[in-house]
Formats: C-alpha cells, structure tokens, sequence
C-alpha cells in the first residue's frame, strides 16, 4: 500500500456535525446503525467512508434506499457515487463479530467483556465513517443488551436516557456535548461492579468519579480513585484547567494493546494499570499508575479539547501530555528523580531508537500504519521538546504560552505549529525578546537523531576563566542523511571542591558552533564542568573527562542529575573495560570508595535519591558504546560488577538493611527509599555469595510487601542457587489465580538465565495460566525471554529464530503488538559478525512469511 503523506494532507471535504450511534449487542454478532449528519463543503465529487470487515445490512440516503450502483464497498472504502450538494442524512446498518476480534482494535470481547479502542484508526471497525482526527463531530449513542449478561452499559458524555425493554433486554443511551473525533469514541458493556466516588472542582462543580472492575477487584481500587482526584487537583491548580462534564468513568479490562486510552469522560485501562495495593503492585507500579491516570486525565485538555488535526501531529497530545504527567509526579514526589528516572529511560529507549533503524522524527513525514508511530521518539522525545520551550522561556512565559494555545485552539483539531507559535506568541505578550528562534527549534519536529554536542575547552588560570568551544551535528538517520542545526538549550555552572561556583548559566545554542566563557576562581586548579544541568536538551555529550573531575562532580556538584550522570559516566566506564576483559582497577576502586562514603553517609530518609544514584547504567546505553556490540559479555560484566560491589561493600551494604527495615511498613509513597535500597542490597550481597541476604529475600517472597517480594526475586533470579527456585515457586503459588501479579512471575521466568532457557520459554507459553490472547502476558514471556540475555542471544542464532517465529505467530492474532515486538531485532548490524547475520537470517525469515501490514512496515525498515 502507498504510504500516508504529510504533504498530502487536505481537510476533509464535509462536515459531520452530529452522529447517532445505535449499537444492538446481540449473542453470537452486534448490529451497529450509524446516522451521519453530513453537510458538503464544495469540492467533493464522492462521499467516501472507511470501514474494515464490515457486513452492510442497509444504506440509505435521506431515508430511501441507496441503489447498488450508487456506492462500492472495496479496499475498506465505502464511496457514495454522486452524494447531494445540500447538507444530508446517511444512514447504513452493518453487523459486525467483536466476539472473534482478537486484534483488540474496533469493539472486541475481553473476558466476557465487550469494550473498545478506536484509537488510532479502529473505529472503521465499528461503523462506516471518515475516521480522521479532524472531523469533530456531537455523538448519541444508544446500546442495548440483554441486561443479564450486559447490565452495565457505557459511553461518552452524559447517561440521558435508559430504557427497559422485553425479552430481557434494555438500553441506555449517551450523549457527548463536546464535539470529538471517532478515535476518541468509546463503549463498554458487560458486568462490572462499580466503585464510586465524588470530585468536586475549583469552580464547584460536582464530578462523579465511577471506577468500572471486574467482581472481586473492588478492594484494589482505592490508589487509582485516589490518583484521578490528585490528577484533578493539580491540573485546575497548574494549569487552570477544569473538568468539563457531570462524570468521569474508569474501566479495567484485561485485553488491552496500550496502558490506557483516553476517550472522552470514559478512559479504558489496562487492568494493570488500575488494580493495586501494596500487598499486589510494587512502589514503582504505583507511582506508574498514579502517572497514567494522570496522563489520561490530563488529555482531557491536552488531546480531547483541542484534537490532532492528523496522525502526523500524534506528539502534539502525547509529547504534551507525558511532559504534563511528568511535571506532576515531579511535584508530587522527588522532581530530581523523576528527572533523572525520565532521563535514564530516554537514554536507553529513544536514543536508541533514533540510533536505528526505525528512527523518525517526532513529527513524521510518512507512515504505512500509525499504530507504528506509538513510539518513545514521539511520547519522550516529544516530551523533551515541551521541556526545552519550558526551560527557554520559564514557567510563567510558558504557562502564558499554554493559556494562549488553549484559548485559541480549545474545539478545534490543531497542529505542532499551532502549538509553539501560541507558546511563543504567549510568551511575547510580555513585550521581552524570545531568547531564541523560535522557527529554528521547529526543526526540532522534523529532524531525526540524537544531535552530539562535542565541548572543548580551556582553562585560562590567571583569569580564573574557562572558555568551552561547543559544537553541534546530528549524525544521518534512514532517509534524512542532511541534518540542520537545532536550538540547544544548554544549563552550565562551575564546581569546585566546595560546590559551585557562580551562577548557572543558559546557554542558547543554534548554530554548529558556539562558545562560552565561565567565571571561576583566578589562581586555583580548573573547575570540574557540570554541563547539561538537569539534562537541559536530549543530547549526547562528547567531553573528555577525568577520573577526578567526575568524582568531584559525584561528591560536590548541586544538581542532582548531575551529580547522578557523573556516577554513571564511572560505572559505564568500568563496566564497558570489563566486557572488554580489561577491567580498569583506578576507576573501579575509586567508584567504589565513593560509594562507600554515600552508604555510610546514608541515616535514613532520601533513601530513593540514593537508590537512583546507585543503579547501574541500562543495558542499551552500554551497547550504544560498544562496537561491534557483545550482549553477552556485557550481561557477564554486570553481574560480576554486582557480585564485586557485594564483597567489597558488604559491612556499609549490611548496615543499610538495618536502616532501611524500619521503612519497610511505611505505606506508599512514604518507605519507598528504603524499600528500593534493600533490594539493591540484596542483589549486591546475594551476588557475592552471602547466604543471610538469600534468605532474607526468600522469606519477602511471602511477606506483605509486593514491592520487596519482587525486589527479592530480582535479587535470587540470575543465580543458580536453591533459593531461587523456591522463591519463584512460592510466588507462583501465592498469585496462581491474579493474572495481573502472575504475569511478573512469567516475566521472570522467562527471563532467568538457565541452561535450558528456550526449552522452558516453550513450556511457559504452553502453560495453563498463560493467556495467549492478552498482550500483558505475551509481553511477559517474549519480552522476558529477550531480555534474557543468553538464551536470547545464543551465538547459534536459535534464541533469534525463536523469536521470529512468536511474532509470526502473534502477528496472525494481533498486529499491534507483533509489530512492537519486531523491533526487538532492530540493533542488528551493531552486533558482531555471527549475531549479525544469525539476526539477520531471523529479520528475513519473518519478511518471508505473511505478515499484517503494521508488522510488514516495521520488518520493511529494519531490512533496509
Ligand atoms: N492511550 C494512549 C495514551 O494515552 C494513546 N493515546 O498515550
Ligand atoms: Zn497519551
């Protein structure tokens, strides 16, 4: 199929101001009338809807019947020949099969549950209809079913209306005041048990807050209702932004492609991101939750007011709305580690997506299928570009930025242009100069890769001044081998042996080349530089360091994700020597002592600024710095690094459990530091051989906290050792019928490192409690498996095999998520000769088969 252009865009040729849904569910199909109030606006010969596999009972036009000639239905386009000039009335009536849907778009059946996800393009699955971002319409949608097997009945808006009828059956019907495209339709029926709670805004306004679950999940409900009304508050206190409608509803369903999707008033989540106490998620799936309830609560405005004029400007919500959800939990919890969580997470996923095959730009210029373009670059990359804006202007230019953008846009279907010019025009109300060229950095949005940023400098002693010479470039992604230069927002200050010295100081990069003088103290030894403070652009650094300068910015620098992004720098190093098999014993023992004296430092309190600072770099940030790339040795470094910093840290490692036990009962968010250490700690001490910190996490396993249960089982996983069995065994058995807390034992199972690793992944999805159908459980196994480093990456290429043949299998089912797990195999060429073309042999062992078209696109780049 030809691809979808940007340039190609051109509105859409009618306007649908109003539709009337009318869904029928019947037991073995649903029966779907659509009325479309349609008005041309010139220039349209056709009338064409989109629709996939669906039935047509009726089409009529104005009321009659319209003839056989005067449409066709082929290639999932519906074309009414010779439409009239004056505004009309379309009415078709298809029947569709949601109980055999197991793509999980359009309407499909999780466990007995009928429910939705239209976005981005799903709802042709439902209804003939335009299917765009940018066709707004006001929906009424009327559902009936029989009231035993269906007695709740959900969609947008407002309840208006709810009928009993014969036979058992009944219906209920929903109106939507506020105009939305169809992506953002939604409908749930089935039996659910509610859970209700009442919000009411700054204004005054009484919001009925209705948590939608399955019989028996009431109890887990609590977090998220608490999250959403926290969602609620912040937004009306940052933002000025207001719930809009009487009720707000959350359905959990099992079968789920995504985390969550926003649809108006009536959000559907993945289960997993709605059931959890302390006893069945851990701190960090409880802050994930509490972000994603946010997330989509806040597109609320970021999204469903003011829309997506395509799929091309997919980042205008999403980059927006996860700089949003960001900034909250920042204020909620720690900003400095969730800046510095954010930043690792960027580092090891969108760095490396833009070092591939599949890079793109946050706005693309072409796509095969959009469900393709969910991607890191868009969401995170996305994110930082709204970051950036912020960091240039400040919060109160940017928050004027953000009222004028929603002032101007609010109702319609908007574009990323639209959005920065109204964050600048905002900003400029102030009659201040911007600061920067605000047209330059929209080449942010065009341009794919991770610009380098390349520093030199000279330390001038006498005058006590460094002087950086700083340069840009952007090395060539697929298809973009040109690069321009972007605006680089760089945070630098000095450090010395008692802090900093001087201010900080913004520098506003824009061309290739730019240089900067910084104030030290005449007469003493050069500074260490803190560059890039708080990761002020998503860049690579390119700046010779020494050990020392490092270990001053370690111990002395301000800011936080400085201080942390030294440290890392120093485990990189150390471990990149050692998967080269030549450790480096200056580096390792000088990281050593300095965290020695971190643990030492360490009464209690703060304990997840610690945590963070101790977590060793992601696997992908390594491989970034390898060549060719060896997962295996990089694998081995690590655990012999952790089993190393056990036995050299053991007596501080072992005095930090007493410390951090009294946390452990705290409740969420309160002990979360403590908790994270002592899973680190048993990791480090477990590694070493320490028998005491095997069993301490042995019997967590069955203890009240799932957080340390899992840190635990981290802990015991990697190792051959009695105590991992057990405590997996324990696990099992404790959370056999939870399918939402099993699937992390899957997880975990597939990913320990055994001898007869694909023999038991093969076993794993055979097992009864395996779902195949539920993308939550094939993101366990398979996920688990990849990261199951050498089995995964078995120099026989069968780990590689393997794994071609699950996506060929899954693809069959569920393109969506077969296709994200193509990109498994999107680091290819990095790795040495054998991989290579082991991997290789897998790629086109996939293209050879028959594959979706989402699935076909991803294999396409990875193969070029
Ligand atoms: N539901 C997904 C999200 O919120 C896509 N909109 O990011
Ligand atoms: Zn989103």
């Amino acid at each position: 199929a030809a691809p979808v252009r940007l340039a190609d865009y051109s509105p859409w040729p009618f306007a649908l101001p109003a539709i009337h849904l009318a869904v029928d569910i019947r037991p073995g199909d649903v029966l779907v009338t659509s009325r479309l109030d349609l008005e041309p606006r010139g220039g349209a010969e056709a009338l064409q809807l989109r629709g996939v596999d669906l039935e047509i009972c009726s089409i009529k036009l104005n009321g009659d019947d319209v003839a056989g000639d005067d449409y066709s239905y082929r290639d999932q386009l519906l074309t009414i020949h010779s439409p009239p000039s004056k505004p009309f009335v379309l009415e078709t009536c298809c029947r569709i099969d949601p109980y055999n849907n197991s793509s999980l778009e359009g309407l499909y059946v999780s466990g007995g549950l009928l429910s939705t996800q239209c976005e981005a393009e799903g709802f042709r699955r439902i209804t003939f209809h335009p299917d765009r971002p940018d066709v707004l319409s006001r929906w009424t949608v009327r559902i009936e079913a029989s009231r035993a097997s269906c007695p709740v009945l959900l969609s947008n808006g407002n309840a208006i209306s709810e009928e009993e009828l014969t036979d058992g059956r009944h219906a209920v019907t929903w109106k939507d005041p506020f105009p939305k495209p169809s992506y953002l339709f939604a409908l749930v029926a089935g039996e659910l048990r509610e859970i209700r709670d009442l919000y009411t805004t700054a204004s005054g306004r009484a919001v009925t807050l209705r948590l939608h679950v399955e019989e028996g999940d009431e109890p887990y409900s609590t977090h998220a209702m608490e999250s959403l009304k926290r969602s609620m508050a912040w937004d009306e206190q940052v933002y000025q932004l207001e719930y809009d409608l009487d009720e707000y509803n959350i359905v959990a369903v099992r079968h789920f492609n995504m985390g969550a999707m926003e649809n108006k008033s009536l959000n559907i989540f993945n289960s997993k991101l709605v059931l959890a106490d302390a006893e069945t998620a851990t701190d960090a799936e409880l802050e994930r939750i509490e972000s994603v309830i946010a997330h989509e609560y806040f597109h609320n405005w970021s999204g469903n007011r003011i829309t997506c004029r395509d799929w091309f400007q997919l980042s205008l919500k999403e980059g927006l709305t996860v700089f949003r959800d960001q900034s909250f939990t920042a204020d909620l919890h720690s900003a400095a580690v969730k800046r510095i969580e954010d930043v690792a997470m960027l580092r090891n996923t969108q760095f490396r997506e833009d070092a591939g095959p599949t890079a793109h730009p946050v706005k693309p210029a072409e796509y095969q299928a959009i469900d393709n373009f969910y991607t890191t670059t868009i969401y995170e990359k996305g994110a930082e570009l709204i970051r950036m804006l912020h960091t240039l202007l400040g919060q109160e230019r940017f928050m004027r930025g953000m009222a004028t953008y929603v002032s101007r846009f609010d109702g319609t279907a908007a574009t990323t242009e639209d959005f920065v010019q109204s964050i600048v025009d905002g900003a400029a109300q102030d009659g201040q100069p911007l600061g920067f060229d605000s047209e330059r950095f929209k080449r942010w949005y065009h341009q794919a890769g991770t610009p380098e940023l390349t520093v030199q400098r000279q330390w001038d002693a006498v005058k006590g001044e460094l002087t950086l010479e700083l340069r840009q470039s952007t090395p060539p992604t697929p298809g973009q081998t040109e690069k321009q230069p972007l605006v680089l927002p760089i945070a630098v200050a000095l450090v010395g042996e008692k802090g900093r010295i001087g201010e900080e100081q913004l520098l506003v990069m824009d061309g290739d080349q730019a240089s900067l003088t910084l104030q030290g103290d005449p007469g003493s030894a050069a500074p260490a530089l803190s560059l890039l403070r708080r990761f002020s652009a998503p860049v690579n650094v390119q700046l010779e360091q020494s050990l020392q300068e490092s270990l001053q910015l370690l111990a002395h620098d301000d800011d936080p994700f400085s201080r942390w992004d030294a440290g890392q720098r120093l485990a990189r190093q150390v471990l990149l020597a050692r998967a080269s098999g030549e450790p480096d014993a200056t580096v390792e023992a000088a990281l050593i002592q300095a965290l020695r004296q971190r643990l030492n430092a360490f009464d209690g309190g703060g304990g997840q600024d610690l945590a963070v600072l101790l977590a060793l770099p992601g696997t992908a940030e390594l491989e970034a710095l390898q060549n060719p790339v060896d997962p295996p040795a990089l694998y081995a470094a690590r655990r012999e690094w952790i089993a190393e910093l056990g036995r050299q840290l053991a007596d501080p490692l072992n005095q930090l459990l007493d410390v951090c036990r009294g946390e452990w009962p705290q409740a969420w968010p309160a002990g979360q530091g403590g908790r994270s250490l002592t899973g680190l700690a048993w990791s480090w001490l477990a590694a070493a051989g320490d028998a005491e910190a095997r069993n301490q996490a042995l019997e967590a396993v069955s203890g009240p906290s799932m957080t340390l249960a899992r840190a635990a089982l981290r802990a015991l996983q990697p190792m051959e050792v009695d105590e991992r069995d057990l405590a997996l065994d324990r696990f099992y058995q404790r959370w056999q019928d939870k399918p939402v807390i099993l699937d992390a034992w899957f997880a975990l199972e597939a990913s320990a490192p055994r001898t007869d690793g694909l023999q038991r992944v093969q076993a794993l999805l055979e097992h009864p409690r395996f779902d195949p159908l539920a993308p939550n459980s094939l993101r366990a196994v398979l996920g688990g498996f990849t990261a199951n480093v050498p089995v995964f990456h078995a120099i026989d290429g069968s780990g590689y095999r393997f794994m071609a043949d699950q996506i060929a299998a899954v693809d069959r089912r569920n393109p969506i998520t077969a296709s994200r797990m193509a990109k498994v195999f999107s680091r290819w060429s990095s790795y040495g000769v054998d991989r290579q073309s082991a991997m290789r042999q897998a790629i086109d062992q996939l293209a050879a088969g028959e594959l979706s078209s989402n699935t076909a696109e991803v294999v396409a780049m990875l193969r070029t």
